[in-house]
């Protein structure tokens, strides 16, 4: 009788799934309903992609708290309450807590602007209340092509809104450097005992690509290192012969997501090819498949290399997407403002034009929700008060900060 029932219960929304393989375990219907770009592709498990909404959401308000922002790549709340901001031009401001940029901060290095490389990520370190560092990852140009470089400096405001950096340090570089302008990451997170965590993409173009599964590389690997920049010493593969020292997991593509959970852990998500954006949890020393296995196709629509979805020694995403959502900035969730989403991951959608709400059972997604906002979401953070913060972006490069609060 059960399984009649949940037959009937699919049976009226079925005619938006017929494209999707799915486990018909709840009679929620998925926040997706897109036609799938592989819809012969079979997940590996229940709730592996198009989880069921939960049953209850909560209705979201939103206001635009700063706008006319230059191009916005990532957001941080400073311990006073305003916000730190990259611009992908190569330039950062802090945001007065009336919505102000202020005027650029001096001593930010040149970046490689153009395609997806400019100024991306900024971090406080964890001691930034006394020590006032920061790191920040950008696109460096280089003799021969470009890389993606992680930079600290202090932070020294100024009392008129803006501020300098001192002593600046590159203390980190991907290698090889490459001539291109896609696929750059990056996320800068820092786990519980300080180690900073760098995630990076892998070029994208077919030779370099293939680097991801190469420990001699460092395209498509997620790195662990100390605040000096240099691997931390109890990472998998500092006695591998070859090896980058730094890397902690491999086998990614394009990493512009990633945070600690409540336990410090890490996750993480990838712009996938179409239709495979994916979440993680990186683990030391694992390999996340790509471009030997993922989901998806390529945007050509043929499949990505023997199209194969499931292999030994590769670790199967925790969720994938089809359609991507384009997944930008991430944050978990442990305020008390919107309680419905306490414990969640909410995860900023370029594409899909809104934040993700993924609500966890243990290491597994139970339920997805979706707050459509009208706007590519480039970066998202949870403020002092609770509320989320989403930066949005145009293509023609400008942005606003929208704070999201239960309504
Ligand atoms: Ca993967």
């Amino acid at each position: 009788m059960k399984r009649l029932s949940l037959l009937l219960a699919c049976s009226a929304i079925s005619s938006t799934l017929i494209s999707t393989p799915t486990f018909a375990q709840s009679a929620s219907q998925p926040a997706e309903t897109g036609r799938a770009n592989a819809p012969n592709q079979k997940p590996s498990f229940e709730n592996q992609t198009r989880a069921p909404q939960p049953a209850s959401m909560p209705k979201i308000a939103t206001e635009v708290v700063a706008e006319g922002l230059p191009h916005l790549w990532a957001m941080e709340f400073l311990p006073d309450g305003r916000m730190l901001v990259t611009a992908k031009k190569g330039a950062m401001h802090i945001i007065s807590e009336e919505g102000e940029a202020g005027p650029p901060i001096t001593g930010v290095p040149k970046v490689a602007f153009g395609g997806q490389g400019g100024l991306l990520d900024v971090a406080l370190a964890p001691d930034y209340a006394t020590s006032g560092m920061i790191f920040f990852s950008y696109a460096e140009p280089r003799d021969d092509g470009n890389g993606t470089s992680v930079a600290s400096a202090r932070l020294v405001p100024d009392d008129k809104g803006g501020g300098k950096l001192e002593n600046l340090n590159v203390i980190f570089r991907q290698m090889p450097t490459y001539d291109g302008n896609k696929h750059f990451g990056s996320r800068l997170v820092f786990g519980p005992n300080n180690e900073l965590y760098v995630t990076v993409g892998e070029r994208s173009d077919r030779q370099p690509r293939v680097q991801a599964q190469d420990l001699a590389s460092g395209l498509g690997k997620v790195f662990r290192i100390d605040t000096s920049g240099k691997a931390m010493p109890d990472n998998p593969f500092v006695s591998t012969e070859g090896a980058q020292p730094e890397i902690w997991s491999l086998g990614h593509r394009n990493m512009q997501s990633a945070t600690l959970d409540g336990q410090g852990r890490l996750w993480t998500i990838e712009h996938g090819p179409k239709g495979g954006d994916e979440l993680n949890r990186p683990q030391a020393g694992k390999n996340y498949g790509w471009p030997e296995v993922t989901y998806g196709v390529e945007y050509s629509g043929s499949k990505v290399g023997d199209g194969i979805t499931q292999k030994a020694q590769t670790e199967q995403p925790v969720y994938y997407w089809d359609p991507v959502i384009a997944p930008s900035g991430m944050a978990f969730y442990d305020g008390d403002a919107i309680p419905e989403w306490k414990g969640a991951f909410l995860v900023g959608g370029l594409v899909s034009q809104g934040v993700v709400v993924l609500h966890m059972d243990g290491d597994r997604v139970a339920h997805e929700e979706r707050v459509p906002l009208d706007a590519r979401i480039r970066d998202v953070k949870v403020g002092p008060d609770g509320a989320v913060y989403a930066v949005t972006e145009t293509r023609s490069g400008v942005s606003t900060i929208v704070r999201l609060t239960k309504a």
